[in-house]
């Protein structure tokens, strides 16, 4: 893929001019951001198109990983980078002209995603790509995305995210390729012509899928894979069954949205339509496209691999029995045996409450097919358990698929799957000692650990070009390929020109960060101040509260000593709560009070502001992070499975604050104990608690005046206008015993935020931590980690041609 400016100059002029007979000069940003969108599109056709014929050609065996969420954002700006030509096409739109970056904001974010896991599908997509893999992703194409934030009197509202309104340019509806889908009905065995015993529908519903097709460029490489979507519709020939409008809409209306649930289940119907719907037009697609091979469907796992991102897509497992043996006769046992081959699981939460459970009257009603066959499954299961386990009924009754009338998703996963994996060492460890230890002892072999990663391409080289530039200058371009090789820019430790430049690059980026805190809030902040952010969902167990407790005392000890010595400080928070769910947005809202409390309060005099920005999702995620200096992580040790944005911080020089939880274990191994500060209960002390029973929340109020001062801001009107949510949450702590243990860590936390500020006064110090905190983030490149996935998971392995050796 090659081209001059010029002629991508002369090809954007031209295809201005066939779509809408206009020059640059009258076309708006809209119309300008189309016609590069079909350049661009032109421009990798060749390569997207080759890149099926090869896996076609060579048999190649590929991976889909199926997941309900995407989130990739916006892409223009990713695929230049990926196509190699981001820096010709932004001098050629100069030239113009045009600022390639204010086109890029007319682009929508994709955001069919919650959070980590949503965006931890798109790092991957884009790593499966980069490092020449062949592999897909399978998902929903929501009409609306994750709903729009916004704050009216410090309250989140939640408007539809309409990503669609004016099209997108970069995916194709493939009508050919789409599948029916069977939902409801009876479904009975009954003899077919030769002899075999097949189901027989009365009664369902026929509904279509219909693919549409994205392309996922691989870092300079030559390959694109796909991400398929699928959307539904009524077929032509089902028009009839549809009684009213009502009736019809509901079918209609099952890919419009997103749930906007993180890491909190809730089972609906819809939801389950969802889940069935992608997996079956999903697992239809690949194992047509397989037919084309013509190989036999028992070395189906010779050719094809299928990641199930947590339990929402689970139901590939009985998917792909039936069609193996409704379609194509194959027996239970055959079938079994190339499925478990076939499937792998990663888990992703420990959080009873998000563990999913399915109601078998829903199931049964809905998925009649699907219940039979997780039916027998179930019954099979228990059977091989009773032969081996004859001494051991309470072993089978905890690990059997079907339990008090619901079926519970993570252990079909794990138990028709090959490989079950976390996300985080801290993570794996627990699943197999305590949460999945029953699984672990049936299926030791079956559990493994891959920590996450992150796309450095995006989230360095796209997000903060002033400090690539630097590493560029400092350490060569290899990092850009290799993100191992950050790990050069240790050497330069003590070169005061490189530190310098580094908080350079920092400064710009946070001065890029205020301007925009000033254009969306209003409110004037200062470069000079400690950035110190906290992004990521709105939940009890990621501890917002935490951190805001800690600013509350901060305001009080300014308010009665304004000659404190302490560096001047913004918190930054970005997070949507789930609109069901009351307590996170009561946080949301005390934390916007509390804003508006201490940012107008003339004796604090702007040392210290906080600032809670509307909307957060990955643009802003791009804006903040490289403005960060202060990475808070600040989850209960074992409640976060491993978190991604600690990683992207990291890598943008923040110093991460944290407790050992999640992937913050392997952040504090990699950077060393005095590049981070860590603070808090460990996971086995929580777990003592647990075991004891015996944490008393109130005893650390009763002893502390100033925890008693700040906890009383929250009712005493101190905070104004949260004469609600502030009792709702002074209860969560004293009434119902501060299910988090925030009062138990506030005191370790305030000292860490200390050690923090301490730090940052010497700033030749601060420098160092931050340029040894980007030298070592290269571990948690999502390559490495897809690498992992292939290698000891998939069994797939780079394309010869496409491969990174050769770019
Ligand atoms: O997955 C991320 C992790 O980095 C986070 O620690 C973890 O909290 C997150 C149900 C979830 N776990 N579970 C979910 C999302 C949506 C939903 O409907 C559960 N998200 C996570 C990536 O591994």
């Amino acid at each position: 893929m090659e081209m001059t400016k010029e002629e991508f100059k002369k090809e954007l002029q031209q295809r201005l001019k066939e779509k809408y007979a206009m020059d640059i000069n009258d076309a708006s940003s809209q119309e300008l951001y189309n016609v590069l969108g079909s350049v661009v599109k032109a421009y990798y056709s060749d390569a997207w198109s080759n890149t099926w014929k090869d896996y076609l050609e060579d048999g190649q065996k590929q991976a889909y990983y199926f997941s309900i969420e995407f989130l990739p954002g916006k892409m223009l700006k990713s695929n230049l980078l990926n196509m190699g030509i981001l820096e010709t096409v932004e001098a050629g739109l100069a030239d113009l002209g045009v600022s390639l970056d204010e086109l890029a904001q007319v682009e929508q974010d994709m955001a069919l995603g919650n959070g980590g896991l949503g965006r931890l599908a798109s790092c991957f997509m884009d790593s499966i790509a980069s490092c020449g893999l062949p592999g897909n992703g399978n998902g929903i194409r929501y009409d609306y995305g994750l709903f729009k934030q916004r704050f009216v009197d410090g309250y989140q509202v939640e408007l539809p995210d309409e990503w669609l309104r004016n099209g997108n340019t970069w995916e194709v509806r493939k009508e050919s390729k789409a599948v029916d889908v069977l939902f409801g009905g009876n479904v009975y065995l009954a003899e077919d012509t030769d002899g075999q015993l097949r189901p027989v529908y009365e009664g369902a519903r026929r509904l279509r899928a219909v693919p549409y097709d994205t392309a996922v460029l691989g870092y300079q490489n030559h390959l694109v894979n796909t991400l398929r979507l699928w959307s539904v519709e009524i077929p032509e020939s089902e028009e009839d069954h549809y009684r009213s409008i009502e009736d019809r809409r509901a079918f209609e209306d099952l890919t419009a949205v997103l749930y906007p649930d993180d890491s909190n289940e809730r089972g609906r119907q819809t939801r389950l339509w969802q889940e069935y719907f992608f997996v079956s037009a999903g697992v239809q697609s690949i194992i047509r496209y397989y037919l084309r091979l013509n190989k036999p469907l028992d070395v189906l796992n010779e050719y094809v691999a299928i990641h199930i991102n947590d339990t929402h897509p689970a139901l590939c497992i009985p998917e792909m029995m039936r069609i193996l043996m409704d379609e194509h006769g194959m027996s239970w046992e055959k079938a079994f045996n190339v499925t478990v081959k076939v499937m792998s699981y990663t888990n992703h939460t420990i959080m009873a409450e998000a563990l999913e459970k399915w109601p078998v009257a829903l199931m049964k009603e809905n998925l009649p097919r699907m219940y039979q066959i997780i039916e027998e499954l179930d019954r099979r299961f228990v059977n091989e358990l009773t032969i081996c386990y004859p001494e051991n009924p309470e072993l089978i009754q905890r690990t059997r698929i079907i339990q008090n009338e619901q079926v519970h998703m993570a252990h079909l996963a794990i138990i028709c799957s090959h490989s079950t994996n976390g996300v985080a060492k801290l993570h794996s460890d627990l699943l197999k000692e305590v949460v999945l230890h029953d699984f672990y002892q049936l299926f030791p072999e079956r559990f493994n650990n891959k920590t996450n990663g992150i796309a450095q391409r995006r989230w360095l080289q796209l997000a903060n070009p002033k400090l690539s530039k630097v590493l560029d200058q400092t350490i060569g371009t290899t990092w850009r390929k290799t993100p191992g090789d950050l790990k050069l820019l240790q050497n330069y430790v003590e070169d005061q020109t490189v530190l310098d430049q580094l908080a350079e690059a920092k400064k710009s980026n946070k001065q890029r960060l205020a301007s925009y805190i000033e254009e969306t809030t209003g409110i004037t902040v200062s470069p000079e101040a400690i950035f110190d952010v906290q992004i990521k969902r709105l939940h009890a167990y990621k501890r917002q509260l935490l951190n805001l407790l800690h600013i509350l005392k901060l305001y009080f000890d300014l308010k009665d000593d304004p000659k404190k010595v302490q560096e001047s400080r913004l918190f930054i928070f970005g997070a949507k709560a789930a609109p069901s769910y009351t307590y996170a947005k009561s946080i949301i809202k005390a934390i916007n009070e509390v804003a508006n409390l201490i940012n107008n309060d003339p004796d604090i005099n702007g040392r210290i502001k906080v600032v809670f920005l509307e909307n957060y999702n990955v643009h802003l995620a791009e804006l903040i992070i490289p403005a960060a200096d202060v990475s808070e992580q600040i989850s209960l040790a074992s409640k976060e499975a491993s978190g991604t944005s600690n990683m992207k911080l990291m890598l943008n020089g923040a110093i991460t604050l944290a407790t050992l939880d999640g992937a913050n274990v392997e952040i504090r191994d990699a950077v060393g104990d005095d590049n981070v500060v860590i603070f808090g209960m460990t996971e086995r002390e929580v777990y003592q608690y647990y075991e004891r029973q015996d944490y008393v929340a109130k005893d650390y109020y009763d002893q502390s005046p100033v925890l008693q001062r700040i906890l009383n801001a929250f009712v005493d009107g101190t905070i104004p206008n949260i004469y609600f949510e502030g009792r709702e949450i002074f209860d969560s702590l004293l009434k119902h015993n501060d299910e988090y243990f925030v009062l138990r860590d506030f005191d370790a936390y305030v000292k860490a935020q200390e050690k923090i500020d301490g730090l940052y006064r010497d700033q030749h110090h601060w420098q160092q931590m931050s340029l040894m905190n980007i030298a070592n983030a290269g571990r948690f490149s999502a390559d490495d980690t897809m690498m992992r996935y292939a290698e000891e998971i998939w069994h797939i392995e780079p394309v010869e041609q496409y491969s990174k050796k050769k770019g």
